[in-house]
């Protein structure tokens, strides 16, 4: 087989081998280029990890959260000034996209606002 041939072969099938990866990782590709800010957050026994983080403001707030434990009620995460309100299935990354528009403390819990959280925008 000559060398082009191969070539054209190995070009052709790249993308279909590709496809569910790409539209996977797309939405974090987006967020990287425009300098998405990610924060990994974990819900465990203890309620959200790291219960306090620090944003920037003005640029995209990427939150992967995943709930480790059956063992809480925050089943679901509510950002209320974000008019964000996310399921958290059990062992299953979430992600979560905002830009603080100011700065200042964007607070987030549960459902019932017993399990919270804050991210310091500044
Ligand atoms: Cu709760």
């Amino acid at each position: 087989m000559n060398v082009t041939k191969l070539f054209a072969v190995v070009a052709a099938l790249l993308p279909l081998a590709g496809i569910a990866r790409a539209d996977e990782q797309k939405d974090k590709k987006e967020m990287k280029d425009t300098k998405a800010q990610m924060v990994v957050l974990s819900v465990t026994e203890k309620g959200f990890e790291p219960a306090n983080v620090t944003v920037k403001k003005g640029e995209p707030v990427m939150l992967m959260v995943t709930r480790k434990t059956k063992s809480t009620c925050a089943k679901e995460i509510v950002i209320a000034s974000e008019k964000i309100h996310e399921p958290l299935p059990l062992d299953k990354e979430v992600s979560i996209t905002f830009t603080p528009k100011a700065a200042g403390d964007v607070k987030y819990g549960c459902g019932m606002d017993m399990i919270t959280g804050t991210i310091h925008v500044e």
